[in-house]
């Protein structure tokens, strides 16, 4: 199955979200997809990577992540995996995002990424630093991902 994405719109405070349609065995199906997560977790080179025609820069991504939550099918939710230091605040920003009323029924999708990196921690560890295994009602699973070399992003997009 081909992730296409068909839109991107760029939006000049903070958010970026695109929808995208996945051709599959069923036929085509759209859905709206944020991707979200701190500065310099890797959310642009996965858009690239991602095949987007164009992809406009935006979003210096601080705090904003309220903007356009409505009619949110999924959440990716982009770590850098080798930054231990912001650990602990990438966890406070996605458990405030979960929160958000209109994400309650997105599924999270969390990449693991810039997993070539040695001290990169493992999916798991990221997983538990994260709090995924305390979640209630909510749909999620990780993949480990390397933006830069491509690696890892169409397993998760199938997912
Ligand atoms: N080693 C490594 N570097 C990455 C990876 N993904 C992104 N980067 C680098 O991390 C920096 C920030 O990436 P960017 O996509 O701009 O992050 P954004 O702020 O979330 O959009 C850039 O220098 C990227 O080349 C990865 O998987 N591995
Ligand atoms: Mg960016």
């Amino acid at each position: 199955m081909q992730a296409r994405l068909t839109q991107m719109y760029p939006d000049s405070r903070s958010c970026g979200f695109f929808s995208s349609l996945f051709s599959g065995l069923f036929g085509t199906r759209e859905m709206r997809i944020l991707i979200l997560g701190l500065d310099g977790a890797g959310k642009t080179t996965i858009l690239y990577r991602l095949q987007v025609g164009e992809v406009v820069t935006t979003i210096p991504s601080a705090p904003y992540w309220r903007c356009y939550y409505s009619n949110t099918d999924a959440v990716i939710y982009v770590v850098d995996s080798s930054d231990r230091d912001r650990m602990g605040i990438s966890k406070s920003e996605l458990v405030a995002m979960l929160e958000e009323e209109e994400l309650k029924k997105a599924i999270l999708v969390v990449f693991a990424n810039k997993q070539d990196m040695e001290q990169a921690m493992t999916p798991t560890e990221v997983a538990n630093a994260l709090g995924l295994p305390a979640l209630k009602d909510r749909k999620w699973q990780i993949f480990k991902t390397s933006a830069t070399k491509g690696t890892g992003l169409d397993e998760a997009m199938e997912w």
